[in-house]
C-alpha cells in the first residue's frame, strides 16, 4: 500500500466551474452522467487525471468528441485541451452489491451515499480532493416517491426531481437519497428572515421516532446563530436516517445522512443517553454546515480544523442546553476511554497526522476529541472574546475556502496579537503529556512547581514542551477560595509559579475544568484528595478528587490486597447526602475509573495489569461502596424516581441516572427483587434497559430477557440494545461464549455494522472479559473480522483498535493476541484499510 505525506500536497491543476450529474437508478445497473466544466490554470500539464474506483464506463468525451481516457484500477488519466474544456462521462455502477458502505449503496430498498473521504470516486469520475470545489446540479430519474440531493429543490414529478446546491463544494459533501420514504416536517425562519423547509425522511413506522431530532435541529440552528452568528443558507434542511451506516452521521451539504441510531427515538424505545447524544449529534452535523462545509478542508490531513472545532462547537451546544460539569466530566471519561489508550500506543498520531495510507483510519478520538480538546485550550489562552474574535475573523477571511491548520492558528495570532508557535506543536507532536505538580510553604509564600514529560513515539521521536494551561486555584482549609482560578501557563519542562502573601498553607486545587489534556500526577497527600472531595469549589475537581481516590483505593486493593479505602467510602457517602448537588452530577460520582484506564494506570506504573484481578477489584470496592451507602440508598432511591410523564431533558435524566445507580447499588445488598419490579412497571426504555441490566448482573435475567425480546423483535435499534447488553453485563468468563451464542442467534445480521458492533464492540468493551486467559474473546473477535473485512473493510478496520493496547498485557496474552493479527494479517486479500491498522498496531 503506499503512504501518502502532508509535505508533498500540491494543487490541483484545473479549476472545476460547474458540475452537472444525472442518476438513472437501478439496483445493479445504475448510470451515472457526469458534465463537468474544467478551467486548466497555468500548470496544468496537458492531461487530467481523475479518481475512480469500480465504475464501468460507458463513454467519455470532451467537448462532445469521444475520448479514450487510460484507465486503472485509482482513475483515468487523459490528454485535455490546454483550454477551458466540457468533459462528459457516463458510468455504470451497481449500488445494490456495494456492501461497503462507501459511494452509493442500498439500505433496506433505499438508495444512499457515504462519500466522505474518498467515496464519491465510486460514483463517478472526479478529482475527488477536498480542495476542490465547484457548484453541483443533480437529476434524479427512479420510481421512488422521494428523491433528495444536495441543496435546494429546482423540479420535481413523478420518478424524478431537479437539485441545485449554489455553494461550491467539495464532492465528499455529495448526497443522494432515494426510497420509499415518509417525511416529519417543520419550518425554521433563520434571523435574517429567511424560511426553511426542516424534513427529517425515515421508513415508514419510524415517525414517531422524529420529533425530538427535530426540535434538536431547531435548536441548533438558533444557538449557531445565537453564539456564533452563523445562520442557515439554503431554503431546505434534509435529514434522513438510514439503517445500514458505517459511523454516526454526515454532514453532506442540506442533506445530512444519519445512521437510524443517532436519530431515531422515542421514549419507549430510546433511553436517556440516546436522547442525549442524538441532540448532539444532530447539532455536530448542522454545526459543519459552516465548519466544515463553508469553509473546508486543503486534504485529509487538516481533518480536524473542521472535525475538532466542530466537536468543540457541540459540546459547547450540550453544555448551553444541559448541565455544564455534567457534560465537562462526560467528555473526560470518554476521552480517557478512547483518545488516551490511541495516544499512548502503537497507533499514536498527531491531531494532525503527516501521513496515512487509508484515511478513513484517521477519523480518530484524537483527531476529534483530542482536535477539540486543543481548541478548549486555545479558548482559555487567548479568553473567551479573543475566541470570538478570532472566529468572526476566519469565517470572514476563509469563506468558501479549503484551509489548513496554519490559516487557522493565523487567524488567531491576527485577532489576538498571540504568538502560537509553540502552541502549534499540540497539533504536531502526538502522545499525551504527563505533568506532575508538587508544591512547598516558606512562611507565607506558596509554591507550585509543574514538570511536563511527553514520551518519543514513532511519529513524535524528539518531544518539545508545549504549552499547557493549568487552570488553578487554591482553597484554605475551612474551604474558602484563597486564590480563585487563574490559568497557569507551563510553557518550560519545569516552571514554579509562586503566590504571595497567604494567610496559611493553601490546598492546591489544579488542572480544574481538565483545562489540558494531560495525564496529572499530584505529589501531594492523598488526603489533598479527600478534601478536595468534600470542598472543591470546581465541579470537575471535585469530581476529578472522587475518582482520584478510588483509583487510588482500586491500586492499593490490586497490588498489596488493601481493604477500599474507607476515605474514599466516607467522602461518596457526604456527596450523597448533599441533596443540593444536581443528581447527574451524584450519579456520576458513583462511577468507578474506567478497568482499562486502570490497566493503563498500571502499564504506567510499570506493572503488567492482571484484568481479573482489575474486575475483582472493582466488584469489591462496589460492593463496599453499596454497604457504606446502605442507610442512604433507598431514600436516594425513593426520592428521585420521577413520576411525571417521561421528558429526555437534563433535569428528568438526571434523576433517573441517580435512581438507577442507587438501584444498582441496592441490588447488591438486596437482590433483584427492586429491579423486577422497575422492569415490570417501566413505561420508558431507560427504566426497562436499567432494570435489564441489573438483573442480568444479578443473575435473574431470564424472564426479563424473553419478555423484552418478545416485545422488540420488530424494532432494530432496540434490538441491537438486547444484544450488547447480554454481553455487557455477562461475567468475565461468559463474555465469549454469550457472544459467541447470540451470533447464532437468527437476527444476528452481521453486515448491519450496528449490530455487529452490538455484539462484538461490546465484548471487546468488557475488559476483564475481553482479556479472559481463556483467550477466548480473541479468537471470537478475529474469526468475525476475518469475515466482514471482504465486505465493509471501514468497520472491520475501525473495531480493529480494540487490539491497540495489547502489550501492556502478559506474555501470555501478548502470544495470543499476537497469533490472531497475524492470522488476519496472512490473508491473501485483506483490505488496505485493515492491513493498515494491524500494521501499525503489531508494530
Ligand atoms: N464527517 C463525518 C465522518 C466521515 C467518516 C468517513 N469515514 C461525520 C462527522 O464527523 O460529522
Ligand atoms: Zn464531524
Amino acid at each position: 500500500p503506499t503512504t501518502i505525506y502532508l509535505k508533498d500536497y500540491k494543487p490541483f491543476g484545473f479549476e472545476v466551474t460547474s458540475v452537472a450529474l444525472t442518476f438513472d437508478l437501478h439496483p445493479n445497473a445504475t448510470r451515472v452522467k457526469s458534465r463537468i466544466a474544467f478551467a486548466p490554470k497555468p500548470d496544468a500539464g496537458g492531461k487530467i487525471f481523475l479518481h475512480g474506483e469500480n465504475l464501468t464506463l460507458v463513454s467519455a468525451r470532451i467537448d462532445g468528441e469521444p475520448v479514450q481516457p487510460e484507465i486503472t484500477t485509482e482513475g483515468l488519466t487523459c490528454p485535455v485541451p490546454d483550454a477551458p474544456f466540457v468533459w462528459e462521462a457516463e458510468v455504470e455502477i451497481d449500488p445494490a452489491n456495494n456492501t461497503a458502505l462507501e459511494g452509493l449503496y442500498m439500505s433496506n430498498g433505499m438508495y444512499c451515499t457515504q462519500c466522505e473521504a474518498e467515496g464519491f470516486r465510486k460514483i463517478t469520475y472526479y478529482p475527488d480532493r477536498p480542495d476542490v470545489m465547484s457548484v453541483f446540479t443533480v437529476t434524479i430519474n427512479g420510481p421512488h416517491p422521494v428523491l433528495l440531493s444536495n441543496g435546494n429543490p429546482v423540479d420535481a414529478s413523478d420518478g424524478h426531481a431537479e437539485w441545485h446546491d449554489p455553494w461550491p463544494k467539495p464532492a465528499y459533501l455529495f448526497a443522494l437519497v432515494a426510497g420509499d420514504l415518509v417525511a416529519h416536517s417543520d419550518r425554521f425562519t433563520t434571523r435574517s428572515g429567511r424560511a426553511v423547509d426542516l424534513n427529517l425522511y425515515v421508513r415508514p413506522g419510524d415517525e414517531g421516532k422524529c420529533a425530538f431530532g427535530m426540535q434538536a435541529l431547531k435548536d441548533s440552528m438558533r444557538w449557531d446563530e445565537d453564539v456564533y452568528g452563523r445562520e442557515y443558507d439554503l431554503d431546505v434542511f434534509n435529514i434522513v436516517a438510514v439503517d445500514d451506516f458505517n459511523m454516526g452521521a454526515m454532514e453532506n451539504k442540506g442533506l445530512n445522512i444519519f445512521n437510524s441510531s443517532a436519530v431515531l427515538a422515542s421514549p419507549e424505545t430510546a433511553t436517556d443517553n440516546n436522547f442525549e447524544r442524538i441532540e448532539a449529534i444532530i447539532a455536530h452535523e448542522y454545526f459543519h454546515n459552516w465548519t466544515g462545509n463553508r469553509i473546508t478542508c486543503r486534504d485529509w490531513f487538516q481533518l480536524c480544523l473542521k472535525e475538532g472545532l466542530t466537536v468543540f462547537r457541540d459540546s459547547q451546544f450540550t453544555s448551553d442546553m444541559r448541565s455544564a460539569p455534567v457534560k465537562r466530566i462526560s467528555d473526560v471519561i470518554d476521552l480517557r476511554a478512547r483518545q488516551f489508550p490511541e495516544d499512548q500506543g502503537p497507533l499514536a498520531h498527531p491531531v494532525r497526522p503527516e501521513s496515512f495510507q487509508e484515511i478513513n483510519n484517521f477519523y480518530t478520538a484524537t483527531v476529534y476529541e483530542k482536535g477539540a480538546e486543543v481548541i478548549g485550550m486555545l479558548r482559555r489562552l487567548v479568553g473567551a472574546q479573543g475566541y470570538d474574535k478570532a472566529l468572526s475573523l476566519y469565517f470572514d477571511r476563509h469563506d468558501g475556502q479549503a484551509c489548513t491548520i496554519e490559516d487557522w492558528l493565523k487567524v488567531f495570532e491576527d485577532a489576538t496579537g498571540r504568538d502560537l508557535a509553540q502552541f502549534k506543536r499540540w497539533y504536531s507532536q502526538a502522545g499525551t503529556p504527563t505533568v506532575t505538580v508538587r508544591d512547598a510553604w516558606y512562611s507565607g509564600t506558596y509554591i507550585l512547581t509543574f514538570t511536563q514529560d511527553l514520551k518519543p513515539s514513532a511519529t513524535t521521536p524528539d518531544p518539545q514542551p508545549q504549552v499547557i494551561p493549568i487552570v488553578t486555584g487554591l482553597l484554605s482549609r475551612s474551604g474558602e477560595e484563597l486564590v480563585p482560578s487563574q490559568v497557569l501557563e507551563l510553557t518550560e519542562t519545569s516552571q514554579s509559579f509562586t503566590f504571595e502573601g497567604l494567610p496559611e498553607r493553601p490546598i492546591p486545587s489544579v488542572l480544574r475544568g481538565f483545562s489540558a489534556p494531560v495525564v496529572l500526577h499530584r505529589e501531594m497527600p492523598e488526603e489533598h484528595q479527600a478534601f478536595l472531595l468534600a470542598h472543591d469549589t470546581d465541579p470537575f475537581n471535585r469530581w476529578e478528587a472522587g475518582r482520584e481516590l478510588a483509583r487510588a483505593s482500586l491500586l492499593a486493593m490490586i497490588r498489596d490486597g488493601a481493604k477500599p479505602d474507607q476515605r474514599y467510602l466516607d467522602g461518596m457517602h457526604a456527596v450523597m447526602a448533599e441533596d443540593g448537588l444536581d443528581p447527574a452530577y451524584r450519579a456520576l460520582m458513583l462511577g468507578l475509573p474506567a478497568q482499562s484506564d486502570l490497566a493503563r494506570t498500571l502499564h504506567d506504573m510499570g506493572e503488567v495489569p492482571d484484568p481479573a484481578a482489575i474486575w475483582t477489584a472493582s466488584e469489591t470496592l462496589r460492593d463496599a461502596l453499596a454497604e457504606r451507602l446502605s442507610d442512604v440508598l433507598p431514600g436516594l432511591h425513593e426520592a428521585h424516581q420521577v413520576r411525571e410523564d417521561y421528558q429526555p431533558n437534563a433535569e428528568q435524566s438526571g434523576r433517573r441516572s441517580l435512581a438507577n445507580a442507587t438501584l444498582s447499588l441496592l441490588a447488591r445488598l438486596e437482590g433483584p427483587a427492586r429491579a423486577q419490579a422497575q422492569y415490570d412497571a417501566a413505561d420508558n426504555m431507560t427504566q426497562q434497559l436499567a432494570a435489564l441490566a441489573v438483573l442480568l448482573r444479578e443473575k435473574a435475567g431470564d424472564n426479563a430477557l424473553h419478555a423484552f425480546e418478545n416485545q422488540w423483535s420488530h424494532d432494530r435499534l432496540v434490538m441491537d440494545k438486547w444484544f450488547g447488553l447480554q454481553v455487557m453485563q455477562a461475567a468475565p468468563d461468559a463474555v465469549a461464549a454469550t457472544a459467541q451464542k447470540l451470533t447464532e442467534h437468527a437476527d444476528f445480521n452481521w453486515k448491519n455494522p450496528n449490530r455487529f458492533r452490538s455484539v462484538l464492540g461490546a465484548m471487546a468493551s468488557h475488559h476483564a472479559g475481553f482479556h479472559h486467559d481463556s483467550g477466548a474473546a480473541y479468537t471470537l473477535l478475529a474469526d468475525w473480522l476475518i469475515k466482514l473485512d471482504p465486505v465493509n473493510p471501514q468497520t472491520t478496520a475501525r473495531m480493529c483498535a480494540v487490539f491497540q493496547t495489547w502489550k501492556r498485557y502478559d506474555e501470555g496474552r501478548q502470544a495470543m493476541i499476537a497469533a490472531e493479527l497475524d492470522r488476519i494479517l496472512a490473508l491473501p486479500e485483506l483490505s488496505r484499510d485493515t492491513t493498515e491498522m494491524l500494521t501499525r498496531i503489531r508494530g
